[in-house]
């Protein structure tokens, strides 16, 4: 076996193994979802697209889940903040 056959099998094994662990991330992604919450259109009773304090207690959030979960701080959710911020 020469040099060079044995250096392009370990980077050929190299890459496969980088393809594996790229694949392995990718389909982990979003596999976490808030499942015993309404959504948010629910949630949001009269529809003004954000979420007040009230709201979100309605729903069954505490208040310090509310306070945490308000990215932006200025006290109502979004949509993405309760998407995104929510647990
Ligand atoms: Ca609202
Ligand atoms: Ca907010």
């Amino acid at each position: 076996m020469k040099a060079g056959d044995s250096f392009a099998m370990a980077l050929g094994l190299l890459l496969a193994g980088f393809g594996t662990l790229a694949w392995a991330g990718a389909s982990e992604e979003g596999s976490e979802k808030t499942a015993s919450l309404p959504s948010f259109e629910e949630a949001d009773k009269d529809g003004d697209g954000k979420l007040s304090m009230e709201e979100a207690k309605s729903v069954g959030l505490s208040e310090e889940t509310f306070e945490e979960e308000d990215l932006d701080g200025d006290g109502q959710l979004t949509e993405y903040d309760y998407k995104y911020g929510v647990k």
